[in-house]
This record gives structure tokens, sequence and C-alpha cells, in this order.
């Protein structure tokens, strides 16, 4: 029965009680608790299509905790009349009447809850907290229980932007059922600018995306703005993103156009209050593109010119506007080098037209031109360490965090520790595009928190790529982390709903590249799964594991570039691809009959040394790098002895078959909690660890079938 036609009989039952009035009236009474059942099922399920994200609020049902929270929740007082503090108003009285079932209203003078800047309110105001809250920055906040008010609890922070993360914080401490009755926290973001880049196209696609299409509608802006744009935005607050690149950086100059210019206008004008602001990826050579310009040399006057002019009107429509993301001279995107001037040339030209306005330029690292080095991971490290230091103040340079291209396991790219005078901006791939899609269940906390915390001994020891990214190593003036986005139109915005714990993890770490993977797994499980341990205990277990067996059964020990030509899902190890030599996966793999792996050593394309010793030398000895990498930077015989004392080839038959028997483990713990999770979600996942399962299979034939044409050695027993 549909949720209608049961409420059809409720709501309409006279016609219906003149002809059957007795019986009717019996049925009806037997039937009523059958019937409120499955109301109250169909409810719950029509609910749960993950289109909450994080953000539930379910009520409280342990009734200690309820009791105690409701104690020290007594009364609301935000302060503050910009949208900002609307909305966290609106925010805090709907989450706390859902959590906790009580309707508070704002109240002017002491509630128990008191929120705001000293400027808006005179309470925070005469707490002093001028001087700890200039230290935190705009953004960041404290959250005191004051003990002499009477257990009062303050969110307080110099902005408005600061309250908002400091309420969503709180929030959370609810969703996660921590104590809150005695708070002292502190928080400001590590790093600046935390950015998701959207690979958006005009004509509704997204470049790598799996869940639906752009959620920016072209066509209605600026007239109509989806609400999605709000909620969109509101998530993105919850976890400290405060930028969005709007378009994919293989990018259309139309966006430049004042036609476009007014309907990007309308999507900053629903990201302002909550923090965020828009930027665009810029197609360099939009001066002849839309320009009516003979060149776009960034040499040349008229071409500066062009630019200022362009951005003076940017700023005319959207005031707050970020700036510019640019991938130049890579995969047939124009460039300064199309005129013989270098990177430093063409970052600067749009540097220099956006400093008058506070804008930022995030130039992209990510080329890789044949002429610069026949490996190709060599090639930015060449072309952009001699350009550290000619940069101009309002220029990042964005590097991918490994050298190739987001593959299921890298080493970081050489670049992080190798700019002392530039910034260097992270940027990850939140969108699975190597990962499986938005099929495999991959959580990515593990990976970054992997590539955070990895040592460049850049200056000396404890120089972490997440140091060097904070700015700490060489005492950078801007920071950034950006996330290429799995955001889109399906119902639950990723499209794999564990999809939005990598969005979830992306805010997190970029706020604070030294979170915790485990931690940031679990709150998210905590609020979107529920806190009951009997669910967070094996979803955490799952997510923890699930990055080691998808490399397990994709890219073991150091493998990468396996993929099929373009889609990037299914394996094709012996790939070539006619049109360039470094998209064929047989360059990558380098299987032969000797054996499998990329030599970059000393002997071989020689990418060791771009590490700062100790690494260089760690990553050239056979014994001394570590296996995760091995055939990342060794070519290694099919029968070399392992750590494990089993031959090469067994080796890697046995990691693939790990992989396999993991990805089974996986699907069965997640049966195990049939029951314990709404049918609806339960189902989507556990529909999408089937196709997991059986790919993982596939990777593992293939690739061991392919491999073994070189090797000529037999297979383990039972495999194809
Ligand atoms: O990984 C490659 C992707 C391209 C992408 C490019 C890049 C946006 O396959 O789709 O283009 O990287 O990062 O620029």
């Amino acid at each position: 029965m549909s949720i209608n036609s049961a409420e059809k009989t409720f709501q309409n039952p006279t016609l219906v009680r003149a002809r059957h009035a007795l019986p009717l009236r019996n049925i009806f009474t037997n039937l009523f608790p059958f019937i409120l059942f499955l109301l109250l099922t169909c409810a719950n399920t029509q609910a749960e299509d993950g289109s909450r994200l994080w953000l539930r609020f379910d009520p409280i049902e342990n009734s200690p905790l309820l009791q105690s929270y409701r104690q020290t929740v007594t009364g609301l007082t935000v302060e503050g009349t910009s949208e900002t503090e609307k909305i966290i108003q609106t925010e805090l009285a709907s989450a706390l009447k859902n959590l906790l079932g009580q309707n508070l209203s704002n109240s002017p003078e002491g509630g128990k809850l008191i929120v705001g800047t000293p400027e808006s309110s005179a309470l925070i105001a005469r707490l002093k907290l001028d001087k700890e809250l200039k230290r935190l920055g705009p953004e960041g906040y404290v959250i005191r229980t004051l003990k002499e008010k009477n257990k009062t609890t303050v969110i307080a922070s110099q902005s408005p932007i600061g309250a908002l993360y400091g309420t969503f914080y709180f929030l959370r401490l609810l969703q996660t059922h921590q104590p809150i009755e005695d708070l002292n926290i502190v928080e400001k973001p590590k790093v600046k600018l935390r950015v998701l880049d959207h690979w958006d196209n005009l004509d509704g696609t997204i470049e790598r995306g799996y869940a639906g299409k752009t959620l920016w509608n072209w066509k209605e802006l600026p007239g109509k703005v989806d609400q999605r744009l709000k909620d969109y935005a509101r998530a993105n607050a919850s976890i400290g993103i405060n930028g969005s690149v709007l378009n994919n950086v293989n990018s259309n100059p139309i966006f430049l156009t004042e036609e476009y210019l007014h309907k990007i206008a309308a999507i900053a004008s629903v990201f302002r209050p909550y923090g965020i602001k828009v930027y665009l990826a810029a197609n360099f050579a939009a001066p002849k593109k839309i320009g009516g310009m003979t060149t776009s040399d960034p040499l040349d006057p008229q071409v500066a010119e062009w630019w200022k002019t362009k951005v003076d009107e940017i700023y005319k429509i959207i005031p707050d506007f970020g700036g510019f993301l640019v991938k130049a001279n890579s995969e047939n995107q124009s460039g300064p080098q199309d005129y013989g001037r270098t990177h430093a040339d063409g970052a600067n030209l749009l540097a220099k037209a956006l400093q008058p306005h506070g804008g930022i330029v995030m130039w992209r690292s990510f080329v890789y031109n044949a002429d610069v080095d026949p490996d190709r991971i060599n090639r930015a490290y060449k072309e952009f360490k001699p350009l550290d230091g000619k940069f101009l103040k309002n220029v990042l340079i964005q590097s991918k965090n490994g050298a190739l291209d987001f593959q299921p396991r890298e080493p970081f790219s050489p670049l992080f520790g190798a700019l002392r005078k530039t910034p260097l901006m992270a940027e990850l791939q939140v969108t699975q595009e190597y990962l499986g899609h938005s099929n495999h269940l991959v959580y990515l906390g593990t990976m970054w928190e992997e590539f955070f915390k990895s040592d460049t001994y850049s200056k000396g020891p404890y120089s972490t790529v997440a140091r060097v990214v904070e700015g700490k190593v060489f005492k950078y003036q801007i920071t950034g982390v950006a996330g290429v986005a799995n955001t889109g139109t399906d119902r639950n915005w990723t499209g794999h709903l564990f999809g939005q714990a990598n969005w979830y993890a992306f805010g997190r770490f970029a706020w604070n590249p030294e979170s915790s993977a485990k931690e940031v797994s679990e709150e998210w499980t905590r609020m979107t799964w529920g806190n009951d341990p009997q669910l967070v205990n094996p979803i955490v277990g799952m997510m923890m594991g699930s990055r080691e067996t998808y490399v397990n059964y994709v890219t073991p020990l150091g493998l990468s570039g396996v993929f099929e030509k373009d889609l990037h899902y299914a394996p094709d190890p012996g790939m070539v691809d006619p049109r360039r030599e470094d998209w064929s996966a047989a360059y990558y793999v380098r299987a032969d009959e000797k054996g499998l792996g990329f030599n970059r050593t000393l002997t071989g394309s020689r990418n060791v040394n771009q590490y700062h010793p100790p690494l260089n030398h760690r990553f050239n000895g056979f014994s001394t790098c570590p296996e995760k990498f091995l055939l990342w930077f060794h070519h290694v015989a099919w029968g070399q002895k392992m750590k494990s004392g089993k031959p090469f080839w067994e080796e890697l038959c046995s990691r693939y078959d790990q992989g396999v028997s993991e990805a089974g483990e996986c699907q069965k713990n997640w049966d195990l909690l049939k029951g314990k999770v709404d049918g609806e979600r339960f189902g989507a996942v556990a529909d999408k660890l089937k196709i997991q399962v059986e790919d993982a299979k596939k990777w593992r034939d293939k690739c061991l079938l392919y491999f073994q044409t070189f090797s000529h050695q037999p297979l383990p027993a039972g495999k194809p």
C-alpha cells in the first residue's frame, strides 16, 4: 500500500461509511495497528534516500543523554541581524527541535546557549574574548562553558562565519553523542583556502562526475536559483569549505562573458552567507576567444589590459569573487608556452589583474609535455622548480597529491617540499575517477592521511606534506587545499552513499590536514548511520580498510596506470593508446619477460632524485623501498624474493587474491547490518557492494592473465 492510498482511507471515510457503516468500523479497528505500522514504515523509508547527508538530526533516543542535553541547553540567544546570523538561528532552532524535541525560540537575553560575535552581542563583548578571538581569525571560534554564569555555553567568533562554523561543531557534538556540559573548545582552520573544484561543463555534464548532472542550472540562472544550491552551501559550511570553483578546468571561456557573470553572481549570493566564495576556471586563451584580440600573449600590454578590464568587470558584478583556477599548457588547454612564455608569466598576468581586488590565482602544476622528460612523472617538477620565487604573492601552485594522476596509491608529488618561495596548494580528488567511480566503497580519508603525514624532509625531518601545505615549513603567506568534487544532481548527492563520507572527509582534512582518518570516519558514521556501537564499529572498520582493499585488487605493490582508455573504470593493463604513449597502461606497467614495474631509480628515469634525502636513497634501494611503492620505483624480477619470503609473482597473485577476499568480507560485514539500518539505504549500499565484489574478481583475473603472458608462471590453484 502506498502512503497516499492509506491516507485517503483516513481522510475521506464518510463516503465509504455511508454504505458499509458497521463492518467497516470493525475492519478499521482490527486493521488500525497494521495500517499505522505501514504508514510509519513507508514514511520512514521515503525519507531515507540519503539526501540529508550527515545533517540528519534525528531525535536522540538515549534518555539519560537526552535529559542531560536538555538541561544544558534550556534557552537560545543568537544575536546579530546578518544573513549568516539568521542562518545560525534557524539552524540551531530546527536542529535542537529535532534532536532534543525542544522548541527553543531565540530570546534576546539570557539563553543558556549564546552564539555571536563581540560586535553583535553585548553579552559576548562583556566576556572580553577579543584578544583570543583575534588570534583565531575570522573563521576561528571558541565554544566554552562559563562556570561563573550558571553554566552558560558560549559559541563566539570574530565574525558571523566563525560563529556558524562553531554552531556546526556544537551540533556535531550532539549528533555524535558527546558530553557538552563542560566545554572548552578553541578551533581555527590550519589552511586558508578550502575549495571544491567542480569539473562542471556548460552542457550540464561533469567531467569525471558519477552522481548525475551539474547542480548549476545555467539555463534558469540568474532568474531562478535552485533550492539545492542552498543545501549544498549549508553542507559545505558544516565542514568548513569556503570556496567553490564552479566550472571545469578544461574551461569554456563563455563563463567569463557578462551574461554568465550575472548567473554566477546569483550563485554567489546564495553561497555568501555560508562563507563560500565563488571562483572560476579561466581559459587562458580568453582574450582571443571572447575578447576579439589577435593574441593571448601574457607579455602583450593589450592582453594585460584586457584581463584587467575583465577582472574589474567581474568584481563589479561579484564583489567578493575569489579568483581564478588555471590549467595551462596541459591536455590541449592553451597557456603562456604557446607564446614562448613561462608559467610564471602566465600566472602573474592574471595575478596582477586580481591583486587590487584581493583575488588569487591557483595555477595548476598538472603538466606533462613529452619533450621535458621521457618519464611523465618527472616533468612537472622539472618545469616548476626553476620558477620558484618568480610568482606574484597572490599565486598558489596547485599540485595533485601524487606526481601522476590521482591513482589509488602514489607517493606524494616531489613538488611538495620543492617550492620554498611559492605556496603549494594540494589538490585531492574526491570524485573517484580511478577508484571505482560511484560503484565502489572506498573511503579516501586513509589515503589523504597517508599523503599528509608523508615526510618530505625538505627542511629536515618533520617537514610533513601537511606542514608544507599549512605554510609551516616555508612560511607561505597563503595556504590552500582543493578537492575535485563528487557532487551532482543524484538524490543522495554523490552516487554512492559512502561517497558522502569522502565529501565530508575532504572538508575535515582541508580544515586540518593533520586530521585522523579514523576519527573523521567515526564522526561521519555516527551522524550518517547512527550512534549504536553495533553500527559504528563495523562501518568504521569497513571504511578504514576499504582503500587498501581497493589497492590490492587494482594496483597492488605500487602499480599504476592499469586502467582502460578514457573511462578509467575497468582494467586494461596491456592497453596502448595511439594518441599518446603516456596515456597507455603498458607504458606504466612495463611488463616484460624479466619482470614488472617502472624503473625510476638511478639506473632508470632517476625520479628518486626529485626527493630530498633520505627519501631518494630509501626509494632507490630495493630493500629499503616500501613495498607499497615497489613497482612505482622498481622493475621487479618475477622470481625476486619478497619480504614475505615468497617470490614476487606469488606475492603479486596473493595481493590480488587478498583484495578480492577483502571485498567479499566487506560485503558480508554489511549484510550483518541488515535490519540495523533503514531498508532503503541498506539496499542501496548492498547493491553497490555486489557490483564491487564482481569487479574485484574481474580486476584480479584480467590483470593476472595479462601479467602471466610475461611471467610464464602458473596461477595459484583455483584461479582462472
Ligand atoms: O586525470 C585527468 C583526467 C581529466 C582531467 C585531468 C586534469 C579535467 O582524466 O579528465 O581533466 O586529469 O586534472 O586536468
